[in-house]
């Protein structure tokens, strides 16, 4: 199985004060929401690294996108199904990836034909109203969900333990220590009413890390934040195994967090910042 760093051979490798590295991180600071989250998955396509160019301004290439086709694409794990065994079960795995995802990446590449359609005056332009919300929904359901499998990795090959560095250093100056914000984040997503998601972002403005909630795929994150790490709380997310112990679920999801990857998210929107 191709993994998406095995797709993504085009990455410009750029360092974080790059001219291609700020131009992206500034885009997806200005553009916030979908913008952002896309931004984000593009920092993990800075493995592997090539020396900077300052000539080098082609596109940096993210997983669910497929150039060719013009589309929107489930993009692969870059792990195995039952890679986060105990924690996340194979079969959740598989049904959230293949179904789930799948579906938003559907529903988003519909979307935008149907616009397509009615900007070319075959379509009802009373609709417009409708498919603008169809992408926020699928969108945010496609960009969380490539954000989500990057956010993990196998317990002990990548995820799992704390973070290090700078980040480490961040989180303990705006939640007080790592125990604070853990018991903040698995607070805050816990919490979040019916479906949708907890995130870790980067506010430009204060330049601090928050923990914010999300409901549905797409509604209460502020704009022009950076989600760095986020954790699906929909029930599909969970249910098979932790049935209604969301709380155990967050739990088990911290064992496998890949913070090497959000760190990488980090320093891409600490340097947007700074540009
Ligand atoms: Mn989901």
């Amino acid at each position: 199985m191709d993994t998406p760093a095995a797709n993504n051979t085009n990455n410009a490798g750029a360092t974080a004060d790059s001219p291609l590295s700020r131009r992206a991180a500034l885009a997806a600071l200005g553009a916030g929401g979908l913008g952002a989250l896309a931004s984000a998955a593009a920092a993990q396509t800075a493995q592997p690294r090539r020396p900077a160019r300052d000539d080098d301004d082609r596109p940096r290439r993210m997983p669910g996108w497929d150039d060719e086709k013009g589309e929107f694409v489930l993009p692969d794990l870059p792990y195995p199904y039952d890679a986060l065994e105990p924690h996340i079960d194979e079969q959740t795995m598989r049904i959230h990836h293949q179904r789930h995802h799948q579906g938003y990446v559907n529903g988003l590449n519909r979307a935008l034909k149907e616009l397509a359609k009615i900007r070319s005056g075959d379509g009802d332009s009373g609709l417009i109203k409708h498919w603008s919300r169809e992408i926020s929904f699928h969108g945010g359901g496609h960009i969380n969900h490539t954000l989500f499998w990057l956010c993990m990795a196998p317990e002990g090959r990548g995820g799992g333990g704390e973070p290090s560095g700078m980040l480490m250093e961040h989180i303990r100056r705006d939640f007080g220590s790592f125990d604070a914000f853990k018991t903040h984040f698995k607070a805050a997503s816990g919490a979040v009413e019916a479906s949708g998601w907890g995130w870790l972002v980067y506010d430009p403005i204060s330049q601090r890390l928050m923990v914010m909630q999300m409901e549905k795929q797409q509604d209460m994150l502020l704009t022009g934040c950076v989600p760095l790490m986020g954790v699906d709380v929909w029930e599909h997310a969970y249910y098979l195994k932790y049935q209604n112990r969301r709380g155990d679920y967050v739990d088990a999801f911290m064992k496998v967090v890949n913070w090497p990857y959000i760190a990488r998210v980090y320093e891409r929107a600490r340097a947007g910042q700074r540009a």
